[in-house]
C-alpha cells in the first residue's frame, strides 16, 4: 500500500467533513449529496469506523415521511450552490431538495457491517438504519414503477447522479426552457465552465424542479407529472445491488420480513433488466417512459449493471466491451465512448472518468471473476491520482483533472483501492 497516498486521502476526507456529515468538495458543492454520503462512508470505515456510520445516519435524520431520501440536504445556508433552499421550497425543516440520487446506502451499510471492526457496534447501528434503507426502496418501487414492472424511472437528470449525460438529451429536449434566468448559475464560478453542464441544460435542469414545486412535491405524483421518465440501466443496477445487500444484512440480523421482501425487489428487478439489453451495442440501453423507446446512447450508465450481479452470458459480454474500451482508452472508464459524436473528454459525464464508477464496476467484475480488465481499471484509477491528484473527475485520454479539486468520494474510493 502507497503510505503518501493513503495519507492524502485522509487528508482530504478530514478537510471535507463537518462532523456529522462531509461535503463532497468545499465552495462548489457546499452541503450534504446523498450518494457521495454513502460512497465516501466507505473509505472512512478504515479511518474511522464510527464516523463512518454516522455519516450515512445524517441522510436518514433527512429522510422524508414517505420513505424518500434527498439528494441534497442544505444544513447550513450557504450561497455559494444554486439552486439553494429557496428555489427547492420543499417545507422541510432543514431544508432539503424534493429529488432523490442512486440508493447505494444498502451495498454501503453491508460493506460497513462485514468490515467492521466493531461487531457490536456495527450491529446496533445496522438493526436502527435496515428498516429506514428498506422503507426508501419500498417508496421507489412504489412511486417509480407505478406499472409495476421492476425497473424504476428517474425523473430528473440529478437524480441519476450522472447530470449532463447524453443518455437524457431527447428526453430533456420535452422539457420546456422559458427563458429561466441562468445567471444565478454558481458552479461556473468554482469550475471551469467547459467542464460544466450548458446553460440551456441549467434551464431545462430548472424547469424540472419549479414544476415539482407547482406539484406540491407529493412525490406519489412527480412520476406521471414529469416530461421525464427514464429508466436508468446503472441507477436500477445501484438500487437492485442494494437490495440484494439488504436482503443479506437483514437475514444476518434476523429480519426476515424484509431478507424475502428486498430479495424478492432485486430478483424481479434483475430480470427486468434483461430487457434493457441491446445485442446490437452489445450493452444495455436507457428507456424513454414516456415515448416507450430505448435510448441508443453509448454510456457508462449501460455498463455498470455488472454492479448489480446479472447473468454470467451479460457480465462476460459487459467485461468484453470494456476490454474493447480499454483499447481505445488511457484511463478506464469513459462515462461515453469516446467513438461517438456525443463524446467530450473534459465535460462532466459526456466523457470523463470518475473513480466512483471505477470502483463500483471494478467490484462487479472482480466479483464475477473477470481479473484482467478489473485490475486495468484499478491500476488506471491509482495512476490518475498520482498524476492529476484527487480530482472530481479527469479526461480519459490525457489524464486532465476536472470539475472540482479535493474531492472526498475521490479520496474514498482511493483508500478503497488501496485497502
Ligand atoms: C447536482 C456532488 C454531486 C454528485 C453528482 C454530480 C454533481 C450536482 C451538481 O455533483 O451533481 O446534484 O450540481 O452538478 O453529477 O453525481 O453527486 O458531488
Amino acid at each position: 500500500m502507497s503510505q503518501p497516498l493513503y495519507d492524502r486521502a485522509v487528508e482530504i476526507l478530514a478537510r471535507n467533513d463537518l462532523g456529522y456529515y462531509t461535503v463532497p468538495t468545499h465552495g462548489l458543492y457546499p452541503f450534504q449529496w446523498n450518494w457521495d454520503s454513502a460512497l465516501s462512508a466507505l473509505g472512512q470505515s478504515y479511518v474511522n469506523e464510527a464516523r463512518a456510520w454516522t455519516e450515512i445516519e445524517t441522510l436518514f435524520v433527512h429522510q422524508w415521511p414517505d420513505g424518500m431520501v434527498p439528494h441534497i440536504i442544505f444544513h447550513k445556508e450557504d450561497d455559494g450552490y444554486f439552486p439553494g433552499p429557496a428555489v427547492w421550497d420543499t417545507g422541510r425543516a432543514v431544508p432539503t431538495s424534493g429529488i432523490t440520487q442512486p440508493p447505494v446506502t444498502g451495498f454501503a451499510v453491508r460493506k460497513l457491517y462485514e468490515r467492521a471492526r466493531d461487531q457490536p457496534m456495527a450491529r446496533a447501528r445496522a438493526q436502527t438504519l435496515l428498516p429506514k434503507i428498506h422503507a426508501w426502496h419500498d417508496w421507489f418501487f412504489a412511486t417509480r414503477d407505478p406499472e409495476r414492472t421492476g425497473l424504476v424511472a428517474i425523473i430528473h437528470p440529478w437524480e441519476s447522479g450522472r447530470d449532463n449525460s447524453a443518455d437524457w438529451n431527447a428526453a430533456l429536449s420535452r422539457v420546456p426552457t422559458e427563458d429561466l434566468d441562468t445567471s444565478h448559475r454558481r458552479d461556473i464560478l468554482h469550475a471551469n465552465p467547459s467542464h460544466r453542464p450548458t446553460n440551456e441544460q441549467y434551464q431545462r435542469y430548472f424547469w424540472l424542479v419549479k414544476h415539482f414545486r407547482s406539484l406540491g412535491w407529493d412525490t406519489a405524483r412527480l412520476h406521471d407529472g414529469s416530461p421525464f421518465r427514464v429508466v436508468d440501466p446503472g441507477f436500477n443496477a445501484i438500487l437492485l445491488r442494494s437490495c440484494s445487500d439488504l436482503a443479506w444484512l437483514a437475514k444476518e440480523l434476523g429480519e426476515t420480513e424484509i431478507a424475502a421482501t428486498a430479495k424478492t425487489q432485486a430478483e424481479k428487478g434483475l430480470a427486468a433488466m434483461d430487457g434493457l439489453w441491446s445485442a446490437l451495442h452489445q450493452q444495455y440501453l436507457c428507456y424513454d417512459r414516456v415515448l416507450d423507446a430505448p435510448i441508443p446512447c453509448l454510456t457508462v450508465g449501460g455498463l455498470l449493471p455488472i454492479f448489480a450481479g446479472i447473468s454470467p452470458e451479460r457480465s462476460t459480454q459487459i467485461a468484453a466491451r470494456l476490454s474493447a474500451l480499454a483499447e481505445r482508452t488511457t484511463f478506464m472508464i469513459p462515462s461515453h465512448d469516446p467513438n461517438t459524436p456525443e463524446y467530450d473528454g473534459e465535460r462532466y459525464w459526456l466523457g470523463p472518468t470518475w473513480l466512483i464508477v471505477n470502483y463500483m464496476i471494478a467490484d462487479g467484475l472482480t466479483r464475477d471473476g473477470h481479473i484482467d480488465i478489473a485490475a486495468r481499471i484499478v491500476t488506471d484509477s491509482m495512476k490518475l491520482i498520482v498524476e492529476s491528484g484527487f480530482s472530481e473527475y479527469y479526461d480519459p485520454m490525457t489524464g486532465a483533472p476536472c470539475g472540482g479539486p479535493h474531492f472526498t468520494w475521490t479520496a474514498a474510493m482511493v483508500i478503497e483501492f488501496l485497502k
